[in-house]
């Protein structure tokens, strides 16, 4: 085309595909903003009302009595739905109100439906209702940073993921001073409630304020969110109140469907191992829920490793009438023996390929590695707490952290006396590689968690696994399987005798579909070695060409692709199931904001069931809290819930975790999820770890 002929820039720019093209509002957009979730049975009737549900029970810890003696009778409350309740509920249901809104912690899909569910709730009961969104996070409440949400706000973000549009923060509110100034923000903008939609330890905030701002008569709410799905509420019975958070769903699909593909391009390329980390902090609920959505060769579950007990070990302890404590748990180096394993037994049967979902606190159920996490965490905040600065501004350099353990370990060795920092601890600590002493040391984030996203665990592990890897091809036992008719034709094209130079080359000549070349094979000088000792070719002759492509193609190459899954998933628009149920607990937090609840956490019972069962309930935060360790000290928190290793999920992982590996001749038995699919049938309606747990859970 010449150049007079194309079409000019501007004319470019008007044309209707292009401002197609350059809009932000496609029709995903158009389709999602639209959509309109269905609603839970008790919101069908213009009013709600809130029933004590005295069944339930919960061991209160000692601590959550005394501190937060207002909030702990606190009881499971059933919302019930009313048409023509006495007028001074009316009244009180539709009283003008002030309510506030803050995200606190990483985003989580469906967070904006939160919002939307209260602002439809709260609106339609009364349309002078103002709902005001604390921006980025817990600061802006501290900071008195709000703004008003209005139903054009609120119509942009429907079904839509991320928390954009108050944005969110990691803050916590943890001091007097943090607290009283929050406790005025509140009061200035005239606060008849505050909803927290949060992780364990934001809902702890959620408690600690209903509590504060009891006397003030502002309530406040907690709504249970995170992708890591690890806030599972039971009562004492094991009656399960709230099965998962909202945005597990959507982040596991979203990993799912990146990991499956994997698994597709691995086993068509048939070249690389794939390490996939995926988020999830301590708990491993996303990964095995990725597992039971792909199939991935292997998974690492670390309420598992934790679990592991070395029979073997305990036995000969027995007999020897001692008791071996090393016998429980693995070990890093155990851990990659297991994964060696898995890739060796693969290899055996021509697959030198595959993919492994480690999850990202994994190194936290590993012996060694949790003794570590403790200790650093109580020496940094024992440093904190003696000087009046921070170890981690003082010390800013590796070198100079190490220095300091050096120095604390050496005190003790010269006064003789008990410390924290051995000389065992720095030798092992020592023989980390950099990266990961540097993990290790990191500062805690605000609520003092280590932040397990920041650690590279996946080099550590994989480091460990092809170091074993090479010393398993060096001893010979580590030999990708041959075909057998591929062999055998690769010889006759040669015309040589596959039969001849069988059972010499091969370990399981007799047997193997796939041939194993024998383990004193492992070089091209060891393969010559074994032909001229049979006589078959002299020390001057070359090994024939046929048999030394054999011998190449039988060498394993460990090549992995490393992937970190988190951000991305979390970022995602919700599946529709994370939609209904946010939209669902928007509107359950203001029917407990409308009758008056505070220090409760909304929640939708029998999620794991047809939408039509789901009930939603208000469950009491401080009976949930307990003692944790954080930042070297005891706290009181909302207790974090991990992989139960005897869920029927978990059994269901064991039971197929070989078929899986399928270290067996024949093909992967991947699945494949798909993407998140919004319209259309073929979308899953729950996670599927939700629906086996629900299988062996008391109705
Ligand atoms: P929340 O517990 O706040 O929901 O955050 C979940 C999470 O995505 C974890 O899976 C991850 O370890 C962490 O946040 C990452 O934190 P950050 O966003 O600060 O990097």
């Amino acid at each position: 085309m010449k150049a007079e002929d194309s079409i000019s820039l501007v004319e470019l720019l008007k044309h209707p595909e292009v401002r197609k093209a350059t809009s932000n509002i496609n029709q995903e957009v158009i389709e999602r903003r639209a959509y309109k979730p269905a609603v839970s049975d008790v919101f069908s009737h213009p009013y709600t009302v809130l029933e004590n549900n005295f069944s339930y029970k919960f061991d209160v810890d000692n601590e959550a009595r005394r501190r937060l003696p207002g909030i702990i009778e606190n009881k499971v409350q059933t919302v019930v739905g009313v048409d023509l309740p006495d007028e001074p509920v009316k009244d009180k249901y539709n009283r003008k109100r002030n309510i506030g809104i803050v995200f606190s912690g990483g985003p989580a899909p469906g967070g904006h439906n939160v919002i939307a569910g209260i602002f439809d709730a709260a609106k339609k009961a009364n349309s002078d209702t103002k709902i005001y969104g604390f921006l980025l996070g817990p600061d802006g409440i501290i900071e008195n940073e709000t703004m008003e949400i209005t139903g054009d706000l609120v119509d942009k973000y429907r079904n839509l993921g991320g928390f954009t549009m108050i944005k969110t923060g990691r803050t916590k509110i943890d001091t007097p001073k943090k607290m009283a100034l929050s406790k005025e923000t509140c009061k200035q903008l005239g606060l008849d409630a505050l909803v927290i939609v949060g992780g364990d330890d934001s809902n702890t905030n959620a408690a600690f304020l209903a509590e504060e701002m009891l006397e003030d008569g502002i309530q406040v709410i907690g709504v249970p969110k995170t992708i890591d799905g690890d806030i599972q509420v039971r009562d004492a019975d094991n009656n399960v109140l709230c099965a998962m958070s909202f945005g597990f769903h959507t982040a596991a699909r979203a990993f799912a469907t990146e990991i499956s593909n994997l698994c597709t391009d691995s086993s068509s390329d048939v070249k690389y191992w794939h390490i996939c980390k995926v988020m999830g902090r301590v708990a491993s609920h996303l990964a095995l829920e990725v597992a039971l959505q792909t199939h991935a060769n292997i998974t690492l579950v670390g309420e598992d490793i934790a679990n592991y007990v070395d029979d073997e070990r305990l036995e000969i302890a027995q007999k020897e009438g001692t008791i071996n404590y090393h016998a429980y748990g693995m070990t890093l180096r155990h851990l990659s023996r297991v994964i060696c394993d898995g890739i060796v037994r693969r290899a055996a049967v021509g697959k030198n390929y595959g993919v492994i979902v480690i999850p990202e606190g994994v190194l936290e159920f590993i012996n060694e590695i949790q003794m570590f996490i403790i200790k650093l965490n109580t020496i940094i905040a024992e440093y904190n707490q003696t000087h009046d600065t921070n170890f981690h501004s003082d010390f800013p350099l590796l070198e100079d952290k190490l220095e300091y353990l050096r120095r604390l370990m050496g005190y003790a060795q010269k006064e003789n006396s008990f410390t924290i920092w051995n000389l065992r601890d720095n030798e092992l600590f020592n023989d980390l590689p950099d990266f990961f002493q540097e993990g290790l040391l990191l500062e805690r984030d605000s609520h003092g968690n280590f932040q397990f996203s920041q650690v590279e665990t996946d080099k550590v592990i994989m480091g460990m696994v092809t170091d074993y890897l090479n010393i398993l091809k060096e001893k010979g036992a580590h030999k990708i399987g041959i075909e057998r008719s591929y062999y055998q034709k690769t010889l006759n094209k040669q015309g040589l005798d596959p039969d001849y130079f069988g059972p010499i080359l091969f370990k399981n000549y007799d047997v193997g579909q796939f041939l194993l070349v024998k383990p004193s094979i492992i070089s091209l000088k060891t393969l010559k070695h074994a032909l001229v000792k049979e006589g078959i070719i002299s020390e001057t002759e070359n090994v024939p060409a046929s048999v030394e492509k054999i011998y190449h193609k039988s060498v394993p190459k460990f090549k992995t692709q490393i992937h970190f899954y988190g951000y991305d998933g979390r970022g995602n628009d919700p599946t529709r199931f994370d939609c209904l149920y946010t939209y669902n607990l928007g509107l359950t937090v203001f029917s407990l904001i409308a009758n008056g609840a505070t220090g409760q956490m909304a929640a939708i019972k029998n999620l794991e069931k047809e939408f039509a069962q789901w009930e939603p309930i208000g469950i009491p935060i401080a009976p949930l809290m307990r003692l944790e360790e954080r930042k070297g000290k005891l706290t009181l928190v909302l207790e974090k819930s991990i992989v139960d290793v005897d869920s029927a999920s978990f059994k269901v992982l064991k039971a197929f975790r070989e078929k899986w590996l399928a270290a067996t001749p024949g093909e992967d038995n991947y699945r494949r999820p798909g993407p998140i699919r919004f319209t259309g049938k073929s979308e899953e309606d729950r996670p599927i770890t939700l629906v086996l747990n629900a299988l062996d859970t008391p109705a």
